[in-house]
């Protein structure tokens, strides 16, 4: 997707108007769906499926990867994996979920297998952000019905489980190779004390389960979280003292997301930095709707006794950084807050870079942490006009001038610098794009 006000200028004018305290949805230069978080070390990576542009149907090829530390900017790390890389796959890049083991990683995700429909395989890495490999060159699971959506856990005593499915909730016990299970697949009782009832029952479903678990232990308590409904979904939970059951349904979590909503829903709950976190999509992006969803992420205050409240899906998203950006060191110039305009693009020499740049685009970064008063601004940027500037403000997008950057066309990546007015203290800065047609592309910054 792109913001691009020559193109779709109404919308994005909708997005300036804004753009001061809005967070959600967290990803605005590619449509997102069924977020996935995982901690590892320091940081919140964050998997995502990927909603092409103008879709209408759930059309997805790959699925990215994001990273944060401050739960208000969010790093693109780029493609994480696609079909491609699966051998067997020809479509369908739907909801999956990627967790930590023994110095690998191993993403989880279901794909329609040649033949064979819908089924799940498994990807292995030694980072994060990847690359990824077909662990073992065929589906890990197919059990001939709704093999979508796996969520995967490993619990205190190093068992791990896979759980999975639409219409049925399903779940193997991995082997601690985690790409190989033991014993039968298992298909979990819908019940109405495990799951509630369906609000209407036009397909005859025994529950309100409808797809896309995730499972989440607190104190000794399981939590599954799931999309009911049927359609459109809203996000409701059960718990059990085990990780197998037997499940005790509890209540909703989020409401049908009326406004701005998809018909689709998507939890994704984890901890992090002490506090919780639920991420979810919804479709409210411009272009947005129930092919073209947006992932989002709110903070989750448990109950005294265990339980979740009702989230109530905000714009603003996380008020409160639990982090702040060192603008001594080098910084993405793909960590974003917020932005209007850009698209990312990748490749092997330079990594991650911010593209389809034009006059009044702009890039938010949150919390950026002025130890002391810097007095030059550089970047990394590769020039394709000879007249685009940057202006660096702070605290709004017409908030204060730190510098102007006046970029010089030469040939190649070339850093470029300019001298910058003091500043103290934790700011809000804008990278806010001037200059004719597209200007330059941008790689990454840095105060001196
Ligand atoms: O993203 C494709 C499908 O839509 C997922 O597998 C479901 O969970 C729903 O979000």
């Amino acid at each position: 997707m792109k913001l691009k006000i020559n193109i779709v200028k109404l919308a994005c004018l909708m997005l300036l108007s804004f753009a001061g305290k809005s967070q959600n949805p967290i990803i605005q230069s590619i449509y997102t769906a069924d977020p996935a978080p995982m901690v590892y070390k320091d940081t919140l990576y964050l998997y995502t499926g990927h909603d092409e542009d103008k879709s209408s149907w759930f059309t997805m090829k790959d699925w990215h990867v994001y990273a944060t530390t401050d739960m208000v900017n969010w790093i693109d790390k780029g493609v994480g994996l696609s079909l491609k890389t699966f051998d067997w796959a020809v479509k369908d890049a739907w909801a999956g979920q990627c967790i930590y083991r023994n110095g690998k990683f191993y993403w989880y995700v279901p794909m329609n297998a040649k033949g064979q429909g819908m089924s799940i395989g498994v990807a292995v890495s030694d980072k994060p952000t990847g690359p990824f490999k077909d662990a073992i060159g065929k589906p890990l699971v197919h059990s001939g019905n709704g093999d979508i959506d796996p969520t995967v856990f490993i619990d205190t005593d190093g068992q791990a489980y896979l759980y999975w499915g639409n219409p049925y909730l399903k779940y193997v016990k991995l082997n601690e190779d985690m790409i190989s299970y033991s014993g039968e697949v298992i298909t979990v009782p819908l019940n109405k004390e495990g799951f509630n009832v369906r609000y209407k029952d036009a397909d005859k479903r025994p529950s309100a389960y409808e797809e896309g678990p995730w499972l989440y232990k607190r104190n000794s308590l399981y939590y599954l979280l799931y999309p009911a409904g049927g359609v459109p979904e809203h996000l409701a939970y059960s718990t059990a003292l085990t990780a197998t059951g037997p499940w005790t349904y509890r209540d909703t979590i989020m409401t049908v997301i009326k406004k701005g909503g998809a018909f689709t829903n998507h939890p994704g709950l984890v901890d992090y930095k002490g506090k919780s976190y639920l991420f979810y999509h919804n479709g409210a992006l411009p272009g947005g709707g129930g092919f073209t969803r947006s992932v989002c992420v709110d903070e989750v205050v448990f109950n005294a006794d265990g339980s979740i409240p009702r989230v109530v899906p905000t714009a603003e998203a996380i008020t409160a950084p639990v982090g702040a950006i060192n603008p001594f060191a080098r910084v993405e110039a793909e960590t974003i807050a917020w932005e209007a305009g850009i698209e990312t693009k990748e490749d092997v020499s330079t990594g991650v870079y911010v593209i389809d740049i034009s006059n009044g685009d702009y890039i938010k970064v949150r919390n950026v942490d002025f130890k002391k008063a810097p007095k030059l601004f550089e970047a990394n940027l590769n020039a394709l006009s000879s007249n685009g500037s940057i202006e660096i403000r702070v605290d709004g997008i017409t908030g204060p001038l730190l510098g102007t950057l006046t970029v010089t066309k030469q040939n190649g990546w070339q850093l470029q610098s300019t001298k910058v007015n003091k500043i103290k203290g934790n700011h809000d800065v804008y990278f806010v794009f001037k200059g004719d047609g597209d200007l330059f592309n941008f790689d990454w910054w840095k105060f001196q």
